[in-house]
């Protein structure tokens, strides 16, 4: 177990009930509710938390419109730098921070810290970026002309963010969008408030340090009210949300509306395929880990197995196996495997799922379950489970947030590649195989139809150099590295004329 206050209190966030935050201002909230925040691991209350309203939205969207006038004009390695320090910061704290994400959402010790080692990861990647901001110069088709594109500050980028990685999303976007120049207003899960107030304290004392006006980083803390205004709001040129494809089809269709422009990382479906080419000793942990690691609330839990039938039932025997050594228990306890689910809520999601599979015709290979008693008394932790199922039935098709694995049979890669496509999604994907015909055959345009596609790694755990996100239901933004950055900027094309005549493009005469 931790001391709990010590980390709130080194984290500055003990007795905080304000509702938003510009930085440098802490806003007491007009007529804001307030809830207590529990944790999934003992159940008990961490602290209380204000809920902001609509009055303390608007001040917060003119404090960061006006952050946006002068932040945009300081030059973009130098944002780099600030960017640099508060990764710096967040190495400082990465203990403490991991382990109230840890505490807060119910990760395991080591996933918090991991969580916030990719927070420092991605600051590291901006601040290179912030050098890095290029755009492409072309050939005019006119004489003594020269013609350019350059990246220009969007402004204000809302960011709506799930409990499931209650930081390390935020950072994804914020260390991108401040080093492009943006501002941000960040609206964290309210399941998961007091890591994102604790970020917010860190990035907030860097920026004053620094002596930038306040509204660069803002807070705001509050529950669907406050994502609809930032979804409906004109003054925010880009919304960022990670969540259920349920929520980013409203957000999508409300910033879609206004011609706005979204970046929208939801649901997934993800499916590893076990070739009979596999390593299946290599395989196993790979779909272990993906399938309960952070009780199977991450967007690219594995949670579909596609297994040639050749090698069915020695898996299946090996995957059993493997599920009856899982440890369940306190995350922070560092010997145990799966954690709690994040509240009771998702309990009951995860027990109506358990009984939708049964009625649907799945097969039960391991049977899932709430556990009591000593050690469980928050109610949120539960047993992993593995159901034989068809890929049509309704409940594969649906991401329920919890460990729950279907496991089904292939005969040809073809017929595999079509049932790991066969779903609403498009996040994350695998194939386990030592045939490199099928390996290309799964990253080819006729393979996998995911943003992310691996092989001989699992469906999670994706590094933050590379573009995060995937297709369909998945929502089609891209997060993190590789160019992601270009959402968070406007594309400018310069044509400039340096002769003395004025020359039309495509031929066109015209005098006068
Ligand atoms: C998410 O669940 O929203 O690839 C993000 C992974 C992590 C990120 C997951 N790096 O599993």
């Amino acid at each position: 177990s931790i001391n709990i206050t010590s980390i709130l209190e080194e984290l500055h966030i003990l007795d905080n009930n304000q509702a938003w935050s510009t930085g440098q201002q802490w806003g007491e909230s007009v007529n804001a509710t307030t809830k207590t925040i529990y944790s999934p691991v003992d159940g008990k209350a961490i602290a209380n938390v204000a809920f902001a309203t609509a009055d303390d939205y608007d001040q917060v969207i003119k404090t960061a419109q006006n952050a946006f006038e002068s932040w945009r004009l300081i030059p973009a390695p130098k944002r780099g730098e600030i960017v640099r320090q508060i990764g710096e910061e967040l190495r400082a704290k990465k203990k403490a921070l991991g382990a109230l994400v840890s505490y807060e959402m119910g990760k395991s010790l080591q996933e918090g810290w991991g969580e916030v080692q990719e927070m420092i990861d991605i600051c590291d990647f901006a601040v290179g970026l912030s050098r890095q901001l290029y755009g492409l110069t072309m050939h005019s088709e006119r004489s003594r002309h020269r013609m350019y594109e350059q990246y220009h500050p969007l402004g204000i980028v809302g960011i709506i963010s799930a409990f499931n990685f209650p930081v390390a999303v935020w950072s994804w976007n914020a260390a991108l969008a401040w080093v492009c120049g943006d501002v941000c207003i960040w609206k964290p899960s309210e399941k998961t408030p007091l890591t994102a107030i604790a970020c917010q304290k860190i990035a907030s004392k860097v920026f004053e340090v620094n002596g930038i006006e306040a509204g660069v980083s803002s807070l705001i803390i509050g529950d669907r009210e406050i994502g609809e205004l930032m979804a409906n709001d004109e003054r925010v040129p880009l919304i960022s949300a990670t969540g259920s494809t349920r929520m980013g089809k409203a957000v999508g269709a409300a910033v879609g509306k206004r011609l706005g422009r979204s970046l929208l990382e939801l649901g997934g479906n993800n499916a590893i395929i076990i070739s009979e080419h596999a390593d299946l000793n290599m395989s196993l942990p790979g779909v272990v880990f993906g399938a309960v690691g952070t009780a199977g609330q991450r967007c690219t839990t594995t949670r579909r197995l596609i297994i040639h039938e050749s090698v069915y039932d020695a898996f299946k025997a090996k995957l059993t196996s493997a599920y009856s050594q899982l440890r369940i228990g306190d995350p922070l306890d560092e010997t145990n495997h799966v954690g709690p689910l994040i509240d009771k809520d998702a309990v009951q999601s995860y027990l109506n799922a358990l009984e939708e599979a049964k009625a649907q015709g799945a097969k039960v290979v391991v049977d899932g379950g709430v556990l009591g008693g000593d050690g469980f008394e928050s109610g949120c932790y539960v047993k992993p489970a593995i159901f034989e199922a068809e890929n049509h039935f309704k409940i594969v098709q649906h991401e329920t947030f919890a460990p729950i694995l279907y496991i089904m049979k292939y005969g040809s890669i073809d017929n595999a590649i079509e049932l790991q496509n066969g779903v609403p999604q498009g996040l994350s994907s695998s194939i386990m195989t030592t045939n490199l015909r099928e390996a290309e055959k799964f990253l080819s345009h006729a393979g996998s139809d995911c943003g992310i596609a691996n092989v001989n790694i699992g469906t999670s755990g994706a590094e933050i150099g590379g573009a995060f996100g995937g297709e369909k239901e998945t929502g089609g933004g891209r997060e993190s590295g590789s160019d992601a950055w270009k959402v968070y900027m406007r594309r400018q094309t310069n044509t400039i004329n340096y002769g003395s005549d004025l020359p039309l493009a495509q031929g066109i005469k015209f005098d006068f």
